[in-house]
């Protein structure tokens, strides 16, 4: 039995116990899943050359001066003033002063720029999201315009960069992609996407918005207005339901044409009406905007900061992308982008909550111990830690995925040559890649989703009442996990619903393309869990029976079953293969730090039954608990 404290004063509101606040340290040292994805999957030249900036955003991102912006932009919400004094309409958009700080600050760090610069080549994506998973708990969502930034300047690139002969309006198209991707705050632009009508966000097929032609042939149409400014060919007419990032600079937008086709269009936000763009003095420049009315600014759960609103279009100017109804097609170009945006912030916001959770359990008592002390308490906590590692290595894999994608040439990638990366194996090169990405993106954009939603929930319960509070002060921003829970929520909404990602992943099963991508997982498969016979580790040799049973089902019931039939299944299909993938991903982390295999044994626990060479004790377990959630340091 535990002494119990003699009370010789009562407390007050002055006087008694206070408990020390959590506090964080640099989340790129101490998250241990942040830390294996950067291990993993990085070779030792790419590793030592980021790790400085990585660790300096670590720092920075926990700032002061930071967090007095995210709490700004929380505590001033985006307003509009749609009316001016005289009566007239002016749609002013007023966004909080933190926000627009941290949105340069995003774009200075290159958050978006990395990927384009492309400095590392195949691993210039997996540096641009280990930075951006840093940035998540601190940047306010600004992260929500970055990401159909990231998107918009694929997708232009495609219709610039890559293929020159693909659009007439290439260079309007090149004008715009090299803002996307500048680190200049006073050049840079932002990019929306709007898809989304009142009829419908999952299935765009009944667009109300419409695109004609204004004048004259495509070749010859007049690109600049009175004022010099230019202007698309296109004119738009409708109402766009849901557009984040209504400050941004441009949009990618779908509308039909009057054949009914659904198209791509690219339209500035906004028109010059004096003055030039690149003025040297800004303030001689003027600006209204390209026909857009914003009806109101939506009032949500969370994403407080950022300015959602509805849009009225009224003869906005746009240029047509790619060909008469493609839209959705070019489109996807962006959502297989923002989806991956969408993972990598689903473990952002989760790994600040776990960190928060093990900074309170370092500070908080119970039962005259700390938290980190109390068995029951952290068993909880490895529990939600082995989960968040094995999104975590799935989100980065995909992301390691991309960077191999993106080179010139995919086969021509040096990635299995490099030295220090141990998954060098892991990313294939060649065609492969591109079909493990397409199936693999809607997978983890549903998955990690669902499980950070829950994760979050776990960790505002690990803080007890105060886990529920809510502030705005710069003082307690950085820990307030209702905050990160609330802006959790939406991101098994947008960029596609979880049913929405299980009928994609259905579709691109039994799609044309079907065969190859069930021929490319099983090769991806395959070659590494043939040589798990091998015993590469302990981990590998309990886990191999395991994982291929669970995939010769799975392969079993996806060729076996036509796709109506799979379609009702589709959650469970598509979490099966993600839990296949993440098994696979941790076992093949797994070396002879026990934690790691520790964790691999205990995910694939969860679907299978992992035959042990000897049991371990329960206190074994505990210790293993211990070291899965605060590593060997606070041992
Ligand atoms: O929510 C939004 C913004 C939120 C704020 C930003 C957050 C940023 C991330 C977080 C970071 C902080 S914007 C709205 C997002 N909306 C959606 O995601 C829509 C969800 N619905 C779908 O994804 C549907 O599957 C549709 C709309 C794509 C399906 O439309 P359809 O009309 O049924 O089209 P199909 O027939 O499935 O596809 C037409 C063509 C096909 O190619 P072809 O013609 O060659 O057969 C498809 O294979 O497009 C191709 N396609 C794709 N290709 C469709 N989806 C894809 C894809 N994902 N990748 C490649
Ligand atoms: P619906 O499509 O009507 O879906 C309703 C339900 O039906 C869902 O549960 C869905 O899962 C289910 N369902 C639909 N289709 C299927 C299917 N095939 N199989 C099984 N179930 C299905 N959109 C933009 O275009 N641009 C933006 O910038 C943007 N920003 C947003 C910001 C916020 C904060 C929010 C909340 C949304 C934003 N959206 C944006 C809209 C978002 O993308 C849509 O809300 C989302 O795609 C769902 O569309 P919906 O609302 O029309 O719901």
């Amino acid at each position: 039995d535990l002494p119990v404290a003699r009370l010789t004063s009562p407390s007050s509101s002055t006087a008694g116990f206070f408990q020390n606040p959590p506090k964080l340290r640099n989340q790129f040292f101490e998250d241990a899943a942040l830390q294996r994805a950067f291990s993993l999957f990085l070779p030792n030249d790419v590793k030592s050359s980021i790790s400085n900036d990585l660790s300096t955003f670590g720092t920075t991102v926990l700032e002061q001066k930071v967090l007095v912006w995210t709490a700004d932009a929380e505590a001033h919400p985006p307003r509009l003033e749609a009316w001016d004094i005289w009566g007239q309409r002016q749609d002013r958009l007023v966004t909080s002063e933190g926000w627009r700080n941290l949105e340069a600050l995003g774009i200075s760090e290159g958050i978006v720029a990395i990927a384009y610069e492309n400095r590392y080549n195949e691993y210039s994506r997996l540096y641009q999201f280990l930075k951006y998973h840093i940035w998540t708990g601190s940047c306010a969502y600004v992260t929500c315009p970055s990401a159909m930034t990231d998107g918009a300047a694929k997708l232009l690139s495609r219709h610039t960069v890559v293929d020159t002969s693909l659009s007439p309006d290439k260079e309007v198209f090149r004008a715009a992609y090299d803002r996307l991707i500048s680190r200049d705050p006073s050049k840079a632009w932002t990019s929306g996407q709007w898809m989304t009508e009142r009829v419908g966000g999952s299935d765009v097929r009944n667009t109300e918005t419409l695109a004609t032609y204004a004048r004259g042939s495509k070749s010859k149409v007049t690109k600049t207005d009175a004022d010099g400014a230019p202007l698309g060919p296109w004119l738009i007419n409708g109402f766009k339901w849901f557009s984040s990032a209504t400050d941004a600079n441009m949009a990618i937008l779908l509308a039909k044409t009057p054949d009914g086709g659904i198209s791509a269009f690219y339209a500035p936000t906004q028109r010059i009406v004096s003055g030039k763009l690149e003025a040297e003095d800004s303030s001689l420049v003027t600006t209204k905007l390209n026909g857009i009315t914003i009806q109101r600014l939506k009032s949500k759960l969370g994403t407080r900061p950022l300015p959602t609103a509805e849009l009225s279009l009224t003869n906005t100017r746009a240029y047509m992308l790619g060909n008469p109804g493609q839209g959705v097609k070019e489109i996807s170009t962006i959502l297989n982008i923002t989806r991956i945006h969408n993972a990598v912030t689903a473990c952002g916001l989760w790994g600040r909550g776990l960190a928060i959770s093990r900074a309170f359990a370092r500070v908080r008592s119970v039962r005259g111990r700390a938290l980190m002390d109390l068995q029951p308490h952290v068993r909880t906590m490895a529990k939600e830690h082995v989960e968040y590692r094995a999104y975590t290595l799935m989100t980065f894999f995909v992301v390691a995925l991309l960077g191999v994608s993106e080179q010139a040439s995919p086969k021509s990638c040096q990635h299995s040559q490099k030295t220090g990366s141990s998954a060098a194996h892991l990313v294939p090169s060649g065609p492969a890649v591109v079909l493990l990405l397409r199936v693999l993106t809607p997978v983890l954009k549903a998955l990690t989703a669902k499980a950070a939603i829950a994760g979050l929930a776990e960790c505002m319960e690990s803080l007890g009442g105060v886990g529920y509070l809510d502030s705005s002060s710069p003082l307690d921003i950085g820990t307030i996990i209702a905050r990160l829970y609330r802006d959790a929520n939406v991101l098994s909404i947008w960029e596609g619903t979880t049913d929405v990602m299980a009928d994609d992943t259905i579709r691109v099963l039994k799609g044309k393309e079907g065969q190859d991508v069930m021929a490319a997982l099983g090769q991806w498969v395959d070659t590494i869990v043939d040589k798990w016979g091998i015993a590469k580790s302990f981990a590998s040799e309990a886990c191999c029976d395991n994982v291929s049973q669970l995939w010769r089902r799975w392969t079993t019931e996806v060729r076996g079953k036509d796709a109506e039939e799979l379609l009702v299944r589709g959650r469970t299909v598509m979490e099966d293969l993600g839990w296949l993938v993440s098994a696979i991903l941790l076992v093949e982390d797994a070396d002879a730090d026990d934690v790691s295999s520790a964790v691999a044994l205990r995910w694939v626990s969860k679907k299978g039954d992992v035959k042990r060479k000897g049991q371990l004790t329960w206190t074994e377990e505990v210790g293993l608990d211990r070291k899965i959630v605060f590593g060997e340091s606070d041992m």
